[in-house]
């Protein structure tokens, strides 16, 4: 097996925040456009945008009132065309945000469905009568409150597994899928390469809504549904897929993404995410993670999938902090080792790396976010609302503290292109749709990218490592010293070759043996090798 989409790098766009190119606060896709070179400059392949469709904006574009229009905030169709064109011509891939699980409640299918109980479009929508003058079940929308909205003119409750204006589609509807289908044929048939599938996991419910207080993810018919798509429109494409799929876990992934199975390409796992997360409050209260349970899920992930099913790579996209605050270590001292710390031993395993816009940067968390009132995330307002003014479970220091680590929009912040006011997102004097953070002076692309030493040149040795090395692509995966707490040590093997890589976790000198080798050294982030001695994160990827 050897796909053009495993031998790619993806970098995310999130166009909202990447560059504005009409002066009114929020990026669009001409600034994408006018981006292009610095994406090609990196060394990527494929360019995934998050959605760019007519959109309210409830769940920033993940609420899409029209497929086929774009969000007139980023542009018009002619402009996409344009970006697509351009990119194609620079040899880099499109992706879209395929966001079928649920619409907006302003699509023009809902606004008939909830017409009345006998329209056409009624079976577009998941609705049921009241149990008891209740919700059909006791079960909690993403973003807080019940999953069921009780709409007054029918008198029933619609399934909203996200926000009340993010109505669930009905699969179960033929009719449903394949307008669908021909949506996302239109798409292709423009000449788009590929989708990443928002929630595609969540598309089967029980049909009796049994199951725990949030959607059964991976339902009954989920696989039916994802062969029939496979069978009725990407078999006829050379295209990629990449399926978010929260709470699957290997053995489901390889059903997902088999390369038997004519499903998806790869899935996006969050496994590897929940190390640090709490049991009851998630996200908001946060834990310091073991490097030993990290490293246990993440090596157990390549070992199942090796020969069957195609792995992606990431630790950072629009939903998640900035890694190098999370799981490395921001301070001025040690944020450019940290972060080229973990992006060698990301990209160094088996599987297609997605690189989220400004993680080549060594962006962070923004500090300068004080009040709850700098956040725009529904996410974040929601349970800050939910958790601190009406239940007063946590507070608002306690909140804030746990939005600053993992809230959603801690990599929502515009895209750090200069030291200039705006950092060159936007012009000088235009308020941004939500604020920069205030290090932009000083971690920008155009400090970044013409100095060796820099995150960027970094990022862009290991997408030339990977054209040079096929072991990279294509070796098996073998985690070693899994008990070791502070350095992370594993290799890759491909028919004579050993890639051997050991990543020093922590600020402080540890010496391990594995750490000496007298093979070539491809890549470090010190000048110098100290045998066993691993300095402050230091992260060493040696062949032989
Ligand atoms: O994310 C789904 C998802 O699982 C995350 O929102 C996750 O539930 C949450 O961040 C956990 O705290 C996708 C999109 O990536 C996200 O941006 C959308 O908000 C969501 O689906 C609904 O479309
Ligand atoms: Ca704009």
């Amino acid at each position: 097996m050897d796909k053009w989409w495993q031998n790619a790098v993806v970098y995310q766009v999130y166009p909202r925040s990447f560059q504005d190119s009409n002066n009114d606060g929020i990026g669009d896709l001409n600034g994408i456009r006018q981006r292009l070179g610095y994406i090609k400059d990196l060394g990527v392949d494929v360019i995934w945008l998050n959605p760019i469709y007519a959109t309210p904006n409830d769940d920033n574009g993940y609420d899409i009132s029209d497929y086929e229009a774009i969000n007139p905030e980023f542009g018009t169709m002619a402009d996409f065309d344009a970006l697509l064109k351009e990119a194609h011509a620079l040899g880099l891939k499109i992706i879209m945000d395929l966001v079928v699980n649920h619409t907006s409640d302003e699509h023009a299918w809902f606004i008939e469905s909830r017409k009345s109980r006998v329209n056409a479009h009624r079976d577009y929508y998941i609705w049921r009568d009241p149990v008891d003058g209740h919700a059909p079940n006791d079960w909690e929308g993403g973003f807080g409150g019940s999953a069921w909205q009780l709409d007054a003119t029918t008198g029933q409750y619609y399934l909203h597994l996200f926000s009340k204006k993010q109505p669930d589609l009905n699969w179960r509807n033929p009719a449903l899928r394949n307008d669908v289908y021909a949506m996302m044929r239109r798409w292709l048939d423009k000449g788009v390469d590929g989708f990443r599938m928002d929630v595609i996991n969540f598309i089967s419910k029980t049909a009796d809504f049994t199951g725990d207080h949030r959607p059964v993810a991976n339902g009954p018919h989920v696989h039916e549904y994802l062969q029939e798509m496979h069978q009725r429109v990407l078999q006829d494409y050379d295209v990629m897929t990449v399926g978010e799929t929260p709470g699957v876990k290997p053995e489901q992934a390889l059903q997902y993404a088999g390369y038997t199975a004519d499903e998806l390409n790869m899935v996006f796992t969050f496994q590897h995410l929940g190390v640090d997360l709490d049991a009851k409050y998630g996200r908001w209260v946060v834990h310091p993670f073991s490097l030993v349970r990290l490293k246990q899920i993440m090596s157990d992930w390549q070992v199942a999938l090796h020969g069957h099913a195609w792995n992606s790579l990431y630790w950072n996209n629009h939903d998640q902090p900035r890694v190098v605050s999370r799981f490395g270590d921001d301070s001025a001292k040690w944020r450019v080792q940290s972060a080229k710390m973990l992006g060698a031993v990301l990209h160094f395993m088996e599987g297609t790396p997605y690189i989220y816009q400004g993680e080549e940067l060594g962006m962070t968390n923004p500090a300068n976010f004080k009040s709850i009132t700098d956040y725009r995330d529904i996410e974040i307002l929601n349970a800050y609302q939910e958790l601190v003014t009406d239940k007063h479970e946590l507070t608002a220091a306690q909140m804030l503290a746990g939005i600053h680590h993992s809230g959603r929009d801690n990599a929502r912040t515009p895209m750090q292109w200069t030291a200039a006011p705006n950092a060159g997102f936007t012009a000088a004097g235009v308020t941004p749709w939500i604020g920069l953070n205030a290090n932009y002076r000083t971690i920008n692309a155009a400090h970044e990218v013409g100095d060796p030493d820099s995150v960027f040149a970094f990022y862009r040795q290991m997408n030339v490592l990977r054209r040079q090395y096929p072991i990279i692509v294509h070796g098996d995966y073998e985690l070693l010293n899994p008990e070791d707490e502070q350095v992370w040590a594993y290799r890759r093997r491909l028919d004579d070759q050993t890639l051997l890589v050991v990543a020093n976790f922590t600020a402080a000198t540890q010496e391990r043996p594995v750490a000496r080798s007298n093979g070539q050294l491809l890549l470090s982030n010190y000048d110098t090798d100290a045998g066993a001695i691993l300095r402050g994160f230091e992260v060493k990827v040696y062949l032989l």
